[in-house]
């Protein structure tokens, strides 16, 4: 049975608000899931699906990067092994609501692009490839083979130099593999994705002072650390099942510290519904202390952090500094302690928003830690001052020796499902000379070396013309990237624009001259091929790699997988004599994992290892054997100096955040249910002190304007119209808007030190009386 999406869009008027929820999940959280998946699925389907979500026999869920647990750690899989969010990305993908060629028919591209992103998305699957020829008003269906020609055509004519093959997170390491392939085949490197605007800091700080830019930490370090940091991250809406853990940690005795500008629910207390005291009770309280930090003041607190605990080892020496591990795994302590003990306290609390009290006592708990695991996600990674930060926290943990053994380690907690493995898989537009190199060995060919356009790159080519194809595997790009209405009209301006997708989005709706739209198989489907029915490999945020096996019926006959399209217009673009095996690689994915196995690192017998039951955990040199890969060989020691972000008067710090209710541009519904904000999007949350001050008006309509100092003297503004008002309790001068709302603000010049992520978590506002109201 197929059914439509709804008509009718937001209406923002309709906004309520409430106070904020006092415990994360419960029984509400079981109730709303249920809901949401029989309203996309119909009860037949959700008692088919919801079962098989995050099994060994079932389907990766398509929601966050949150590892599942492994048998290894002496634990075993609930019957539920999932979250509310969980439940609403899959309700989302194996949806029955589906957009078929009437849809298009029946609605312009004009017409969609009057629509949010949440009507578009609400419509339901895509069924069929279309596309929108030059000039046309409409997408119309096209079959299969004439869309990869008429790619292939325009790619030749554009050439890989002018083309950019853009990938979200969600995508298979088959599929991601492939892709790479493909476009390095075609001749370039320009391989953008979402990672350049999510945890890119993340890589660019931990390659350089440990050696690998990924996370250090197992499922069970967390639970068996005395102490947790969980910074610039909102578990319980964004990694729910992250605050089981939690519980597990202070099950265990640990203590939990929250530094966030929000009293985010999640952070506070967690209601297991797979528990006793979660269904009956009030929850288990989360955070021991919470640090409610000004936007951007961790790198000046993880600063007085180092300091105090060089001076705690003055005091007592002996007691505090791992003097074992620092001599014998790190670089540059003696610059680091010779420079590290004053602290300006008046320019500390300006920094942070936070009393000395409360930072001595912070380190006081670092220093009483017997093992501390770091978590963090984009309050942290979203910022100009992103690496040096994530540099410092290194700094802090390499003090203590807290990396390398049970319950202490760095974990920056990644957000797509699968973006940790599409980066091991190669998709990087800097991917080092060994794997491109071995790349060339495998397969004969010599793919180009010199590094290609991230996410940024990508859009200033656009903007000056040396950009005109746009190939994007997954995602939504125009909605994700920041300086919206720039970017939108540089997809305009595109020669060509391709889509792979699941559903429709905003960047299906700014088409370039030629667009076309090809659907294609979730996660959650069967996947059959000539060699059979297929499964495909993700790794999580902890470097576990294991199989995923869809188990629906796809949404529609027509549907291709994304390694098929992938194989597909390779071979139309680079011809049936390319030396990729491409119609094998198709046919049988395991021709696929037999060259990861020789090409990716630490991927040998593959095959054999992903189907293990737990599949198998990557190498990670620092976490297994303290040893540290790095230019000097051992763990880095840095200097890192913050600055103030610049604020003028009666203007305001704005980050750009989820609500409880989306899965980045995907909106699910309206019920941002933690904070009470309901039935709407266009809010400010905004200190009640601020209102009054700034003779605002809690309710009141305003627009945000950004304001962009654009180095040579003036200052750029961009407007975000028709925010409504809403007192909230963030640190005085912080407010804070959707994502992606907010994104027509983030100007594209205003982006990361070392990483080029956009800076969407810093964006100087001021608030005005609203012109008009959308
Ligand atoms: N349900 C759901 N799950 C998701 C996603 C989703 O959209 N929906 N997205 C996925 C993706 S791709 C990602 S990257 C992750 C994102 O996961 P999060 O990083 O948790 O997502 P955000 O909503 O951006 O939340 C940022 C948090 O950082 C805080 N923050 C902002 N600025 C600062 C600061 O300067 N310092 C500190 N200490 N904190 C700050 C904010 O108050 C907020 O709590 O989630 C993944 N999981
Ligand atoms: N202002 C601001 N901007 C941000 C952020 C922020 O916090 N603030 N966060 C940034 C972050 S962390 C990220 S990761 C990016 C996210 O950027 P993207 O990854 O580009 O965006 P998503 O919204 O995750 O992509 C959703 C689309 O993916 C498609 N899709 C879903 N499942 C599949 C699938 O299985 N296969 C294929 N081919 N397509 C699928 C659907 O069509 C859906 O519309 O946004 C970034 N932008
Ligand atoms: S925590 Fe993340 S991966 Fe786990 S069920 Fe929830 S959304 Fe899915
Ligand atoms: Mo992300």
């Amino acid at each position: 049975m197929t059914r439509r999406g709804p008509e009718k869009d937001i209406d923002e008027s309709e906004l309520e608000v409430h106070g904020r929820e006092r415990s994360a999940a419960g029984v509400r959280g079981v109730v709303v899931s249920l809901a949401r998946s029989l309203q996309q699925m119909g009860p037949v389907r959700t008692a088919k699906t919801l079962p098989l979500l995050n099994q060994r026999s079932g389907f990766d869920c398509p929601g966050c990067a949150w590892p599942e647990p492994r048998e290894a750690d002496g634990d075993s899989r609930k019957w539920a092994e999932f979250c509310e969010n969980g439940a609403k990305a899959v309700a989302e993908e194996a949806t029955t609501r589906t957009v078929g060629p009437e849809f298009f028919d029946n609605h312009s591209i004009d017409d969609l692009a009057e629509r949010t992103d949440y009507w578009l998305g609400q419509q339901g699957r895509l069924t069929q490839p279309v596309i929108r020829r030059e000039g046309d008003t409409h997408y119309r269906p096209i079959d299969w083979q004439r869309a990869f020609e008429v790619i292939a055509d325009k790619l030749r004519e554009i050439g890989p130099e002018r083309t950019s093959f853009y990938t979200s997170g969600r995508a298979s390491n088959e599929a991601a593999f492939c892709y790479q392939l493909l476009a390095r085949s075609f001749g370039t490197n320009n391989l953008p994705d979402c990672s350049n605007m999510c945890h890119e800091s993340s890589g660019a700080a931990l390659s350089e002072t440990i050696g690998v830019g990924k996370g250090s930490v197992t499922l069970s370090d967390i639970e068996h650390a005395d102490l947790v940091v969980v910074m610039g991250q909102n578990p319980g809406t964004n990694h729910p099942r992250m605050l089981s853990s939690l519980e597990r940690t202070k099950h265990n005795g640990g203590r939990i510290l929250a530094i966030n500008p929000l009293p985010e629910t999640g952070l506070m207390r967690f209601s297991n519904p797979q528990n006793i005291r979660g269904v009956a009770g009030s929850g288990t309280p989360l955070a021991d202390e919470f640090a409610q930090i000004r936007i951007g003041g961790d790198l000046a607190l993880f600063k007085a952090l180092g300091a105090l605990l060089l001076r705690f080892e003055d005091e007592s020496p002996g007691t505090v500094l791992d003097r074992g591990f620092i001599e014998e795994h790190t670089y540059g302590f003696t610059e680091f302690a010779a420079r590290g003990r004053d602290i300006d306290w008046q320019e500390v609390e300006r920094l942070t928003g936070l009393e000395q009290q409360q930072i001595e006592r912070i380190a006081r708990m670092l220093a009483d830690s017997r093992s501390t695991v770091v978590c963090w996600a984009m309050g942290l990674t979203q910022h100009r001052q992103a690496v040096p930060t994530i540099r410092e926290i290194v700094n802090v943990q390499l003090l203590r020796g807290m990396i390398g053994k049970p319950g202490a380690g760095l974990c920056p907690v990644r957000g797509h499902s699968n973006v940790q493995g599409d980066r091991t898989m190669g998709i990087w537009e800097r991917m080092p000379d060994s794997f491109l190199a071995a790349l060339d060995e495998e397969f004969g060919l010599s793919v180009p070396r010199a590094p290609g356009r991230d996410t940024v790159e990508t859009l200033r080519a656009m903007h000056d013309g040396s950009c005109t194809a746009f190939f994007g595997l997954g995602g939504n790009f125009a909605a994700a990237t920041p300086d919206s209405a720039a970017t939108e009209a540089a997809l305009r301006a595109c020669e060509l624009t391709v889509q792979v997708s699941t559903k429709l989005n905003r960047s299906h709706v700014v088409p370039g001259r030629t667009a076309l739209i090809l659907p294609t198989l979730g996660r959650t489907e069967r996947d059959r091929q000539v060699g059979g029915e297929q499964f495909v490999t993700v790794e999580d945020s902890m470097s576990v790699v294991h199989g995923s096996r869809g188990r629906l019926e796809p949404a529609s006959p027509d549907l291709l997988s994304e390694v098929a399209i992938v194989a597909e217009l390779a071979r139309t673009l680079l011809g049936e004599d390319h030396p990729v095996p491409w119609r094998e690689f198709e046919n049988d994915y395991d021709r696929v994992r037999e060259s990861i196995a020789r090409v990716v690192p630490g991927c040998a017998d593959y095959n054999d290892r992903v189907r293990e039951p737990d599949g198998f955990v990557l190498p990670h040199p620092p976490r297994d054997s303290r040893t540290f890969p790095t230019a000097t060989g051992k763990a880095n020691f840095t200097d890192n100096v913050p600055d103030m972000i610049h604020v003028p008067e009666g203007r305001l710090l704005l980050q750009s955040l989820r609500s409880h209710d989306q899965y980045n541009t995907t909106i699910y519904g309206l019920s941002d249910r933690y904070r009470g904000v309901e039935n709407a999007r266009r809010v400010v949350l905004v200190n009640p002190v601020d209102i009054a001050e700034l003779d605002l008006a809690d309710g009141q309509i305003v627009d945000l304007v950004s304001e962009w100092a654009d180095g040579s003297g003036g200052i750029e503004e961009r407007r975000a119209e028709s925010f409504r008002v809403v007192g909230y309790a963030t640190p005085r001068g912080c407010v804070a808007a959707y994502y992606p709302e907010a994104n027509p603000l983030v100007p594209l010049d205003s982006v990361a030190e070392y990483s080029n992520t956009p800076v969407s978590k810093a964006v100087v506002v001021r608030l005005e009386p609203a012109r008009t109201v959308v």
